[in-house]
């Protein structure tokens, strides 16, 4: 194995795997395109399990070394691979970015999964027996008692409402944020920006584009970020759950990229 070779373990609608995809765009690194067979669970096989012990996508190596959470994983790339910078050079202004990396993974990262699951994932339980569901729960490790608790039936009306709620103070506050902008921590695009994307093109994708109707700076925002070359090289055809004719766990052969 080439010392410095990235693979990046993902697949195609994960959003905290477009995070990372964005950010080996951004910076024009070349990756293995490892795609994890979401509808085989293969994130959950002792192989995988191995590489990331949480059973969840993604992970990157690099050479030798194994890099897991994907905000982690970002954060890795921009000090390893510098030239194209993805923070800013202050300590301010890097404990702002990491400010909203905090929040974002505690706050809309998890209210997303609420109707993300509700909408389009918790049909692919439908054709499973108990037993199938059960002994997948039983390999699962950090998200077996999400799943528990989700069943077959998903997140009631009301935790949906709930994370509405969560993902509306996320647009106020990326709104607050962008009069000084015009990117989130100011005149530099950064992993803040990027780590906010996936949460929006998803909402945009499952109908909830509504929740900043009257925001336009999250708009403008939004649609800067859609013009940048990387937005298309990771967000390809098939990574999005609007595409329509394309499963939304899609999963294609592994494959070598240039990002
Ligand atoms: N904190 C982790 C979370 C990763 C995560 O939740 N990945 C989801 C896809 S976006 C996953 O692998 N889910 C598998 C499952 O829920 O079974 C990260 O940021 O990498």
């Amino acid at each position: 194995m080439s010392e410095d070779k990235l693979t990046l373990y993902n697949w195609a609608t994960s959003t905290c795997s477009q995070k990372v995809r964005f950010v080996l765009a951004e910076k024009a690194l070349p990756y293995e395109d490892y795609r994890v067979d979401a509808l085989k669970s293969e994130h959950l096989s002792d192989r995988y399990l191995k590489l990331n012990p949480n059973g969840v996508v993604p992970t990157l190596t690099h050479g030798l070394n194994v890099i897991i959470d994907s905000s982690v994983i970002a954060e890795y790339l921009d000090e390893v691979f510098g030239d194209v910078p993805l923070s800013p050079v202050d300590a301010y202004g890097r404990a702002r970015m990491r400010a909203w990396r905090q929040f974002i993974d505690e706050v809309p990262t998890a209210a997303i999964r609420v109707p993300s699951f509700n909408g389009y994932i918790k049909h692919l339980w439908a054709n499973k027996s108990d037993e199938e569901l059960e002994s997948l729960n039983a390999k699962r490790t950090v998200r077996k008692h999400f799943y528990e608790h989700l069943g077959r039936e998903g997140s009631s009306q009301g935790e949906e409402a709930r994370s509405v709620e969560m993902l509306r103070e996320t647009v106020v506050r990326m709104d607050r944020a962008l009069a000084d902008g015009p990117w989130m921590v100011g005149e530099q695009f950064t992993l803040a920006d990027i780590t906010l994307v996936p949460t929006l093109v998803r909402m945009s994708d499952i109908g909830l584009a509504r929740v900043w109707h009257d925001l336009p700076r999250v708009a403008d925002w939004l649609a800067r970020v859609e013009r940048r070359p990387a937005f298309s090289q990771a967000f390809y055809p098939g990574s999005r759950f609007e595409t329509r004719g394309t499963h939304p766990l899609a999963t294609h052969k592994s494959q070598e990229t240039a990002a």
